[in-house]
């Protein structure tokens, strides 16, 4: 590539990054190898004191991985990026970096389970207060930052629920605050060729890249994308000594895969999703539809306004109990009954039992979490394959 020279979406994600291998090879080699060989102790020494350039131990930095997390840098628009082992991994490592005991987070009511947890049981015994809100309540956020506010985390779309939530209005709102401030803005839903929140105002973008971003449903995985000095600070801190959460050598190459085709897959994700949505608005065994694609779905306009595509993700509830509704969807055919999501594969969970069982169940009612809300990640199959079998289920609560 010309450094020069601007380059669209699709070029970047195959060319982004990309190092000049000594061997020609096309893709990036696995380099799987835990440590580096010092020509002498004082070249050791050397690299260890930050003087001269070079790799070290894995658990540091490591030619596969600083290829990749070049290219989800540039997708991002992001100056830097720490690759990790897990979308956990990247949250946990950027948050240890963030605050100290006696600080404050501000963040969403409806977020992942798992970084729930993190946030609402985790951090918390180390003497960070964190506050949940409803993060499209604007007022509320302005109400909730506190002087010794550090973070102000959220999702958008939320997951389970694909709430919407303005990032350009947050990131004004806390910056007015306090400048020092860091939005953190967990993009898994969207990937990078959907929504990118550094630009809207973002201050670090996190990702669990088990999802859209690798793809294939093979690997756990994580980014987090923001400053170089705050990258440096995940990198030497967040990650070296507090999670230890670093990516393999091979998963980072499965995700170089992956990513060469993340513009074509979410644009057919898109597709399928807004045709099973529109399906599903109009049967009569559907109480709701929660998608941002359609018109009548709260948040629709600035979903409009800051994704370029209403992606994957939906959730929908039935016009039926918690029971029935379980036995609907274990009489699919196609569709599998799965946690993760951004696959290949339609997966189907339910989000009170299943990835949000972290909440209880004042929490859950809270967030809008309906006891019959099933989620759906729709995936790459034929759009009519994946209505039938929806319909087929569906038909028999009629
Ligand atoms: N952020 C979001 C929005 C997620 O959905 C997940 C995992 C994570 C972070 C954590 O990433 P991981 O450590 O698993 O790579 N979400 C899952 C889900 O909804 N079903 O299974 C996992």
């Amino acid at each position: 590539m010309n450094a020069n020279k601007k380059y669209g979406f699709a070029t970047k994600q195959i060319h982004a990054g990309n190092k000049p291998d000594p061997t020609g090879a096309l893709c990036t080699p696995i380099y799987q190898t835990s440590t580096f060989r010092f020509s002498s102790v004082e070249q050791g020494g050397a690299r260890f004191a930050g003087q001269e350039e070079g790799y070290i131990y894995s658990r540091l930095g490591n030619p596969s991985l600083t290829t990749l997390e070049d290219k989800v840098a540039a997708l991002e628009n992001g100056e830097a990026c720490l690759a990790t082992a897990s979308g956990m991994g990247a949250i946990s490592s950027a948050i240890w970096s963030s605050v100290v005991a006696g600080d404050n987070i501000v963040a969403s009511d409806t977020l992942y389970g798992c970084t729930y947890a993190l946030l609402n049981h985790g951090v918390t015994k180390f003497n960070v207060q964190v506050d949940f809100i409803d993060m499209a309540d604007l007022d509320a956020l302005k109400k909730a930052i506190k002087p010794n506010t550090k973070v102000v985390y959220l999702e958008t779309p939320c997951n389970p629920t694909l709430k919407i939530v303005d990032i350009a209005e947050v990131a004004k709102i806390a910056h007015a605050a306090n400048p020092e401030i860091k939005v953190i803005v967990d993009n898994t839903f969207c990937s990078p060729y959907i929504q990118r929140p550094l630009d809207l105002g973002a201050d670090v973008v996190v990702h669990s890249a088990t999802k859209y971003l690798n793809g294939h449903g093979d690997v756990i995985a994580g980014f987090i994308i923001g400053k170089a000095d705050f990258i440096a600070t995940c990198r030497m801190f967040g990650l070296k000594d507090m999670t230890g959460a670093v990516m393999s050598p091979f998963n980072a190459f499965l995700i170089l895969r992956g990513l060469k085709t993340l513009d074509i897959r979410m644009e057919r994700h898109t597709k399928n999703a807004m045709a099973l949505a529109n399906f599903l608005h109009d049967h009569p065994a559907v109480k709701k539809v929660y998608y941002p694609g359609l018109p009548d779905f709260e948040g629709h306009e600035i979903a409009k306004k800051q994704m370029d595509l209403f992606g994957g993700m939906m959730a929908i509830e039935l016009n039926a109990d918690r029971d029935t509704t379980a036995k609907c969807i274990n009489t699919l055919e196609l569709c599998t009954i799965a946690v993760s999501l951004g696959d290949a594969e339609t997966l189907v969970e339910h989000p009170a039992s299943m990835t949000h069982s972290t909440y209880s169940a004042e929490e859950l009612a809270m967030a809008g979490i309906a006891e019959g809300l099933v989620r759906i990640s729709v995936g790459l199959e034929d759009a009519d394959d994946i209505i039938a079998d929806f319909k087929q289920a569906l038909d028999r609560l009629l």
